[in-house]
């Protein structure tokens, strides 16, 4: 059972990230559910070096989602080992903290209905040979371990992604003009 402060700062702050009405708000309180879903997802290093930033994002603005939160960085070894955790044990982690380390990335946090879901739906297969073609790694790419975009795999993944790359303030709540003609 929540404290009734804590259950009164999560009231607080799921109006406040929620409303649109309420412009760069900056806060990232999570859970954000219904149309307030947040995904994270990043360019890999093969994405920026080939120059599929702009085509990556279009297709998800294109679609309807909305960009909250994005930076080019370069992620340490430390974020990628942490953020790819649950691989640990498997034979390609290391090459894959190395590929992920290689060059600049781009970091994004994007909401939207299931936004989760079908962001991974976007993006395709974990090996693009399995990835239909419209998918992303269906249209980009052609091997595993060159596959030019991350997308969290569940809500619960998602928060915890979120956490580790971004602060709280370099995420935006923002009002969309055009969100009347994408939700009922
Ligand atoms: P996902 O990115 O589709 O969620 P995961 O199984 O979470 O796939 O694996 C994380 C990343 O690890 C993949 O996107 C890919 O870059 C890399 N990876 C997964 N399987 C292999 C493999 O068999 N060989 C090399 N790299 C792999
Ligand atoms: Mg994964």
């Amino acid at each position: 059972m929540l404290s009734p402060g804590r259950a009164l700062a999560q009231l607080v702050s799921r109006t406040l990230d929620c409303d649109p009405s309420l412009q760069l708000v900056h806060l990232n309180k999570a859970p954000c559910t219904g149309v307030n879903e947040r995904t994270f997802l990043a360019i890999k290093p093969d994405g920026v070096q080939r120059h599929l930033i702009g085509e990556i994002i279009r297709r998800f603005e294109k679609k309807g989602f909305k960009l909250v939160g994005m930076k080019l960085m370069q992620a340490s070894e430390d974020l990628l080992k942490e953020h790819y955790i649950a691989l640990y044990d498997r034979p390609f982690y290391s090459h894959l903290v190395k590929y992920m380390s290689s060059g600049p990335v781009i970091a994004m946090v994007w909401q939207g209905l299931d936004v989760v879901k079908t962001a991974r739906a976007m993006i395709g297969e974990t090996n693009p040979a399995d990835s239909r073609p419209g998918t992303i790694r269906g249209d980009f790419c052609i091997e595993v371990s060159k596959n030019v975009i991350h997308g969290s795999d569940s809500i619960e993944s998602a928060q915890r992604e979120i956490s580790l790359w971004f602060h709280a303030d370099e995420l935006m709540c923002w009002a969309d003009s055009t969100e009347h003609w994408i939700y009922e």
